[in-house]
C-alpha cells in the first residue's frame, strides 16, 4: 500500500474501488484549485460490482472531473469469472455510456493500440474537456496470487487458448517486422530489466522483511490517517498496549 507525494502518486488502499473515488476527488482538487494536474486510476472487472465504482463514476460525470479510468478486464476476479460483474450483458466500457462519460474497449495486449487511447484520454483530461473511461481487454494467465490455484475453478487450457497473445511477443514481433527490433536486443533488454528488478527488490528487502525483523511498530498502523487521532482510535491503540 504505497504512496509518494514526490511523484504525485496517491496511496493504493486495499480496498477495492476505493481508488477510483480517491481519484475522481485528487482530480475535482486539481481543477479546483486551476492546477494542470490530472489523475488516473486502474480498477479491475470484477471491482466495477463495488458501488465505489458508481459513484466515482457519478462525480466524474458532473463535475467533469480531469481523470482516465481505466478498468483492467482480465477475465477474473481471483476465482470469479468477469460475466458475473457485468451482470451477463454488455461490455464493462458500456457503464461509462450511461453516465456520459466516453467509454473506448481496447485489445489490452497490444501495446500500441494501449498506448493511443491513454494519449487521447489523457489529452481529453489536460484539455478539462472531462473524464474518459477505458477497458482494457486482457487476460490473467498466473494465479491472482501466490496462494491461489486457478486450476481449481477454471480449464487448466484457458489461458492457452486466450486468443490476445503474449503482449511482450506482439510488441517484440511487431518491432522486429519494422526492422526497430532483433531477437538479440531482446534478450540483453531483458537481463537488464531482470537486473533492474533484482537490485529494485534488494533495496525493498533493506527496509526489513516478514522473515528477517525490522518490522515497523505496532504502534504505526495507528498514525498517518487523522490529523487529530479521535478517542476510539487512541482507546484501540491502548488496547493493544501500544
Ligand atoms: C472491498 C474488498 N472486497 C474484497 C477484497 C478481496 N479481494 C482482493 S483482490 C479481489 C479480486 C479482484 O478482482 P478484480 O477486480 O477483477 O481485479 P484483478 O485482481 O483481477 O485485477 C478480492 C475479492 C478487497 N480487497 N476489498
Ligand atoms: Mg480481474
Amino acid at each position: 500500500m504505497y504512496s509518494s507525494k514526490e511523484h504525485g502518486f496517491f496511496t493504493i488502499s486495499g480496498n477495492l474501488a476505493t481508488q477510483y473515488v480517491q481519484a475522481v476527488g485528487w482530480a475535482m482538487a486539481s481543477a479546483i484549485k486551476n492546477d494542470t494536474k490530472i489523475a488516473a486510476a486502474w480498477i479491475g472487472d470484477g471491482s466495477t460490482a463495488e458501488s465505489d465504482f458508481h459513484s466515482a463514476l457519478v462525480f466524474a460525470s458532473t463535475y467533469k472531473a480531469p481523470v482516465i479510468l481505466n478498468i483492467v478486464n482480465n477475465q477474473w476476479a481471483i476465482s470469479t469469472f468477469q460475466g458475473i460483474a457485468r451482470g451477463g450483458s454488455g461490455t464493462f466500457a458500456a457503464r461509462g455510456l450511461g453516465f456520459g462519460i466516453p467509454a473506448l474497449r481496447v485489445d489490452g495486449n497490444d501495446y500500441l493500440a494501449v498506448y493511443a487511447v491513454s494519449l487521447w484520454a489523457t489529452e481529453r483530461a489536460r484539455r478539462n474537456l472531462g473524464p474518459t473511461l477505458i477497458e482494457y481487454v486482457t487476460y490473467r494467465v498466473g494465479g491472482h496470487s501466490s496462494s491461489d490455484d486457478p486450476s481449481a475453478y477454471r480449464p487448466k487450457t484457458e489461458s492457452e487458448a486466450w486468443p490476445l497473445g503474449d503482449p511482450v511477443l506482439r510488441l517484440k514481433k511487431h518491432l522486429i517486422v519494422r526492422g526497430a527490433w532483433s531477437e538479440e536486443r531482446h534478450v540483453q533488454a531483458e537481463a537488464e530489466i531482470l537486473d533492474e528488478v533484482i537490485q529494485a527488490q534488494k533495496e525493498a528487502e533493506t527496509h526489513g522483511t516478514l522473515h528477517a525483523g525490522g518490522k515497523p511498530s505496532v504502534r504505526d498502523i495507528f498514525e498517518g490517517v487523522y490529523a487529530e487521532m479521535p478517542p476510539h482510535i487512541r482507546r484501540q491503540r491502548q488496547k493493544a498496549g501500544y
